[in-house]
């Protein structure tokens, strides 16, 4: 079929035959969406049962709950952030810690302290090391913002998340840390491991076809606000990891590079009432000032 015939087809099944309360911009949407798949169909001469088989793959996806992990590893969570770095920069906005990519894995509600927190349950401090994890949360003219909340969440050192992964406590490494009257915050906690997506799961099977892994490099997510101040979603990618700049989600970014910091001296071993040496990796914010010439960077999306 000629592109000019889709075009037409799309138009006459989503627009002209509209009754009653509408939703412009879902109409808007779906119709741009359909011409482009139509196309796409046509282009690639796909056959009725690769276009079933997509279908199938995005209910299987769907129901097994990987959309979320589908998104970051097509690359589509990264795209938002490229496109939100240039609507700021259109704004005039600079001088902030980098964005990226909040990933699926967050959950909401972590215990709440103030300016330190011990984030891990104790089951691996024998086995892994342990990690202070401390910064400062300023305004791009270096100013403190005491009372920022900074929210943290990490993997454990087999890579899984609580929550999604059920043998680990509630909440374990994730807490939300409200940074101290000299704007700082301090978390104790264990070395994380870079991700992996479920060997077996859909979107390790659709990353086979492609030719690419599923593996993250090890990390460290961040959500840091603050009244008066654009919301920061951003990680750190950790130094080292054979995965820093072969993420599956494409989540690092240069500002976004943490270095570990080997503490062995037995008095900052002793300050911090450890028995053991320890790692330590400085991680400063920087925020913005809200801007309403800009898009929110508070993203509505479902979070357990
Ligand atoms: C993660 O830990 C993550 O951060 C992303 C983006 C995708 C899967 C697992
Ligand atoms: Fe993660």
């Amino acid at each position: 079929m000629k592109h000019t015939d889709i075009e037409a087809l799309v138009k006459k099944m989503n627009v002209d035959t509209a009754k009653g309360a509408v939703d412009k911009r879902v109409q808007e949407v779906v119709v741009r969406l359909l011409t482009d798949l139509f196309k796409a169909i046509e282009d690639l001469d796909l056959t009725q049962a690769e276009i079933w088989k997509g279908l199938e793959y995005l209910t299987d996806s769907g129901q097994s709950n990987e959309m979320g992990l589908l998104a970051a590893g097509l690359g589509l969570e990264h795209f938002l952030d490229l496109r939100a770095d240039e609507a700021d920069a259109k704004a005039g906005i600079s001088g902030g810690t980098p964005r990226t990519i909040e990933g699926p894995l967050y959950v909401a509600g972590a215990p709440e302290t103030v300016g330190f927190a011990r984030m891990d349950d104790g089951s691996e401090s024998d086995t892994v090391d342990t990690l202070f994890v401390e910064g400062s949360v300023r305004d791009t003219d270096g100013n403190i913002i005491e009372g920022a909340k900074v929210e943290i969440w990490h993997a454990n050192s087999l890579g899984n998340y609580s929550f999604f992964d059920k043998s680990q406590s509630e909440f374990n490494l994730r807490r939300t840390i409200l940074a101290d009257a000299k704007g700082e915050y301090v978390a104790q906690t264990t070395m994380p491991v870079g991700y992996g997506c479920p060997p077996e799961g859909t979107t390790q099977a659709l990353l086979n076809k492609l030719g690419r892994h599923g593996n993250r490099p090890s990390h460290i997510h961040y959500f840091v606000s603050s009244p008066g101040y654009r919301m920061l979603t951003t990680q750190f990618n950790i130094e080292g990891d054979e995965y820093l700049w072969d993420d599956f989600a494409f989540a690092t970014r240069e500002g976004l590079v943490a270095s570990v910091i080997d503490v062995t001296d037995s008095t900052e071993i002793e300050k911090r009432g450890l028995n053991k040496p320890f790692k330590q990796i400085i991680f400063d914010v920087v925020l913005t000032k809200d801007n309403a010439d800009a898009p929110t960077t508070e993203i509505e999306r479902r979070r357990a």
